[in-house]
């Protein structure tokens, strides 16, 4: 029988499959992160992380329904020093995305010159997205001089692959433009989306909200984001320059929900809210659906049908 093969490239990295851990889902700590070098997923992808360990936002700050969640974690993570020391220590057996979320310009500059100091990480997703930083900051990538500043610098002095980890935007202009600064950079990746910020789940038996901070706001993952993600992925795919890899994120649970991402355009996914619901298994369980999805529909490789939606003449 034909072997069907659901390994990809991100930038010229090769990954053994196409499936990840999103940033943020169970890949903070040193047990998350030794599962996840042991588990099935093509690639790992650590918590975003600052120069400092952070605490995060006051519990409960996660909460999640049968169609969605909602964060409102605050960054919480170990400093870069943590992720460099694990990295250093343990024997690596696919490719490292050290996920970076600096609270500057400034400090974005100096995380990446740290971990470009250390060859067992593979690439940088710089975060550009945090929905969750009470009063202290904004969405980056919703500030189009900020990114277009952030990236005419860092390929300065940078040398990693490096890609950038975004939003949802909900105009097709917003995409549009930030493609545009985006195609003048020799930027290897980017993964769409981060949770949809500002979103908020009521209780309504308690007539409460569900999580602490911010009143109750915060970012919303999971199924219920899936159409919005695919459909940056794909308006992001027909506007990038073809070089540049696409990462989806959003709403995965099956391995029917992977192909969807594959077929507008994404080389990869990210699993975020079901990785948390369903734990470390969850990597064996997508590859194999995936696999059975292909088969029944002849495809061999992802290759065959990247980016090939069709649209209704
Ligand atoms: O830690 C968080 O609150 C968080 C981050 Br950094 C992010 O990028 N996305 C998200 O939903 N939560």
């Amino acid at each position: 029988m034909k072997k069907i093969d659901i390994s990809t490239k991100i930038n010229n990295i090769k990954l053994s499959s196409c499936i990840m851990n999103a940033s943020g889902a169970l890949c903070r700590t040193e047990k998350e992160l030794s599962n996840l070098l042991d588990s099935s997923s093509g690639a790992l992808v650590t918590k975003s992380c600052t120069t400092n360990l952070r605490d995060g936002n006051k519990k409960p700050r996660y909460f999640e329904w049968n169609i969605g969640s909602i964060n409102s974690m605050g960054l919480p993570n170990l400093g870069i020093d943590f992720y460099i020391d694990f990295l250093k220590k343990k024997k690596i057996n696919k490719p490292i995305f050290l996920s970076i979320s600096g609270f500057s310009l400034k400090e974005n500059y100096f995380l990446i010159k740290k971990a470009n100091l250390i060859s067992n990480i593979s690439a940088l997703e710089i975060n550009l997205s945090c929905p969750n930083i009470v009063n202290k900051r904004e969405i980056f990538g919703y500030n189009f001089f900020y990114v277009s500043k952030f990236l005419k610098n860092v390929f300065k002095f940078n040398k990693k692959p490096l890609g950038i980890k975004l939003p949802p935007y909900f105009n097709e202009i917003h995409i549009k433009n930030m493609a545009s600064i985006i195609n003048r950079y020799p930027i290897g990746f980017i993964t769409c989306v981060n949770s949809i910020p500002n979103g908020l789940y009521v209780n309504s038996y308690t007539e409460s909200v569900v999580i602490s901070p911010n009143n109750g706001f915060g970012g919303i993952g999971g199924k219920i984001i899936k159409p919005f993600a695919l459909s940056n992925v794909s308006k992001f795919f027909s506007f990038l320059r073809k070089d540049i890899s696409i990462i989806g994120c959003g709403g995965i649970s099956s391995g029917q929900d992977v192909f969807d991402y594959i077929l507008c355009g994404a080389s990869a996914v990210q699993v975020g809210t079901q990785f948390i619901k369903e734990g470390i298994s969850i990597f064996d369980r997508l590859k194999k659906e995936l696999k059975e999805f292909l088969k029944k529909k002849n495809y061999f490789s992802i290759k065959h049908f990247l980016g090939n939606l069709k649209k209704i003449c």
